[in-house]
Order: C-alpha cells, then sequence, then structure tokens
C-alpha cells in the first residue's frame, strides 16, 4: 500500500479579515481634561502594544490605511503628554495602523509649522509606506471617536469645532490644527508653503492650494468634528505673520478673501 507522506509543514496563518469601516469598539463622545498632571511613565504603562517609534498596527483585522500622523513641534513637552494619552487608545479603537512623528524645530528662529509638516512627510516615508498623513497640532485633543484618522476621497479637515472657536468653524475656508492628505493628494497640492515663518497663513495657502488643484475639503458631521484645545499663550519666536492675510500662492481670481467672490467673509484672525 502507498504511503502518503507527511505534511511536515506548518499551516500558513489565516489571513486577517480588513478592518471594519466602523469599528465596533468606538465609544463616541468623551470626556477631555487637562487637570490631572500626566506622565511619560503613564502613557507608557497605558500603552503597552505601541512600539518603538509610536507604532501600532492592529493585531486582529488588515487596516485600510497606513497612516503617519505628523507634529509640528517646540518646548511643547506637556501638551505632547496628553496628545499622547487620549490620542493612543482613540486610534487603537479605530483600528488605525499608523505611526507617530514629533517634528522638533531645533533652535529658537522664527517657528514655521508647514515647512516641519513638509519634513515630517519626508521623515516619515523614510520609515514605512505610508499613504496616509494627518498634520495635528500638539494641543488638539478630538472629543469624539468616530472622527476617523484615516484619508478619504477629499483632502480631509478633521478639526472643524474647536472650543476656543465656540465648536465651528471661524471661517468657511478654515483649514488649520487637524487635517489629513492621502499621499496621492499630498503629491497633487506639491506638498505644503515652506515661506510661512511664524503664526498664521500657511493653512489658507493650503486651501488654496487644494482647492486651486480641484479637490475640495471634506469634513466630519459637526457633532463629531469637536476639539478640546489645551489653553496657551502665544509661543516666543511664533509671533504672527505680517503677511498671513495676504495670502502667497495665490492668484488674484482666488484669493482670500475676494469681495464678490463665493467666498465673502471677511478675513480675520479668529480670536
Ligand atoms: N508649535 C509648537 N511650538 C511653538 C509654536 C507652535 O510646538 O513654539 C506647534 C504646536 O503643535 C501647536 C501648533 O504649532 O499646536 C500651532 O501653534 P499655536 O498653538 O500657537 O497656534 P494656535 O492657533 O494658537 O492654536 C494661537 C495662539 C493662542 C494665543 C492666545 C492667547 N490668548
Amino acid at each position: 500500500p502507498s504511503v502518503q507522506p507527511e505534511n511536515t509543514q506548518t499551516p500558513s496563518p489565516k489571513p486577517l479579515p480588513p478592518c471594519p469601516e466602523s469599528p465596533p469598539g468606538l465609544v463616541g463622545r468623551l470626556l477631555i481634561e487637562f487637570s490631572s498632571q500626566m506622565t511619560m511613565e503613564r502613557v507608557q504603562k497605558e500603552n503597552p502594544n505601541v512600539t518603538e517609534g509610536g507604532r501600532y498596527t492592529p493585531p486582529d483585522c488588515r487596516p485600510r490605511w497606513k497612516v503617519a500622523i505628523i507634529i509640528p513641534f517646540r518646548h511643547r513637552e506637556n501638551h505632547l503628554k496628553y496628545w499622547l494619552h487620549y490620542l493612543h487608545p482613540i486610534l487603537r479603537r479605530q483600528k488605525i495602523d499608523y505611526g507617530i512623528y514629533i517634528i522638533n524645530q531645533l533652535g529658537e528662529d522664527t517657528f514655521n509649522r508647514a515647512k516641519l509638516l513638509n519634513v515630517g512627510y519626508t521623515e516619515a516615508l523614510k520609515d514605512a509606506e505610508y499613504d496616509c498623513f494627518i498634520f495635528s497640532d500638539v494641543d488638539l485633543i478630538p472629543m469624539d471617536d468616530r472622527n476617523l484618522y484615516h484619508c478619504y476621497d477629499q483632502p480631509r479637515h478633521f478639526a472643524i469645532a474647536m472650543d476656543k472657536f465656540g465648536f465651528r468653524l471661524p471661517y468657511a475656508g478654515y483649514f488649520g490644527g487637524v487635517s489629513g492628505l492621502s499621499k496621492k493628494q499630498f503629491l497633487k497640492i506639491n506638498g505644503f508653503p515652506n515661506e510661512y515663518w511664524g503664526w498664521g497663513g500657511e493653512d489658507d495657502d493650503i486651501y488654496n492650494r487644494i482647492t486651486l488643484n480641484g479637490m475640495k475639503v471634506s469634513r466630519p458631521d459637526v457633532r463629531i468634528g469637536r476639539y478640546r484645545m489645551i489653553k496657551h499663550e502665544r509661543d516666543k519666536h511664533n509671533e504672527p505673520n505680517p503677511q498671513r492675510l495676504t495670502v502667497a500662492q495665490c492668484p488674484p481670481a482666488h484669493c482670500w478673501p475676494q469681495r464678490g467672490s463665493l467666498l465673502t467673509q471677511t478675513r480675520t484672525d479668529p480670536v
């Protein structure tokens, strides 16, 4: 009688199912507060599955996006602790495959947020094949975990209802705080501007780049896109950029503000 050879190979692990579009573990509205002391030790203890470099991937499903979260940074260590404390568990529940990149501006020259974000994009891609980039200020914490940190068909503005603006957009073309672009969208707009030194203007420039390239900003529902900002004074060496209201890279027909254009609001700084 013929003897069947024994199968000595270990069976290959079953492929993971794709992560659900609406992760079932989400809890919705969150209580966010900054009164209790936060430490890195606590953040580390609370998030044992986050690996070196702030990387995490869901163990039980195949994520749809590989997301690099990029934070422009200087002298905000205390804010960063809260950001990590709140965001890691949210991102875990959202079943996001992510890496966090803190892009620190060395020295005391005038701060340049958008340039740091460009640096973050380039550096993250040296690390892994990210296809989605989320750019977040270090002091903005989402108040609802249904605000999903991945990319969308159109560039995404996440922070649409911040407490400091009375939980609504300060003006229709606001694209500041937390935003996200797929790699393809980021390349289509040729990245972010490098010329904005000091506070303001760079986010409007990015908004213009998006619309001038035929894309539209997508946003979550206003009840979901709520954020708490950690209160702070204006930083040293990030004084308002005097050129912020004469947006560069903006052909006259599209400049902001344009009386008689679709965007009829007068653009002033939100207080
Ligand atoms: N940032 C730093 N360090 C700095 C400056 C900026 O880390 O020195 C980063 C940080 O991620 C911050 C982001 O850049 O969240 C945006 O800067 P910002 O927080 O100064 O901008 P925002 O519009 O604040 O949120 C406006 C200043 C509020 C002063 C109000 C005083 N009443």
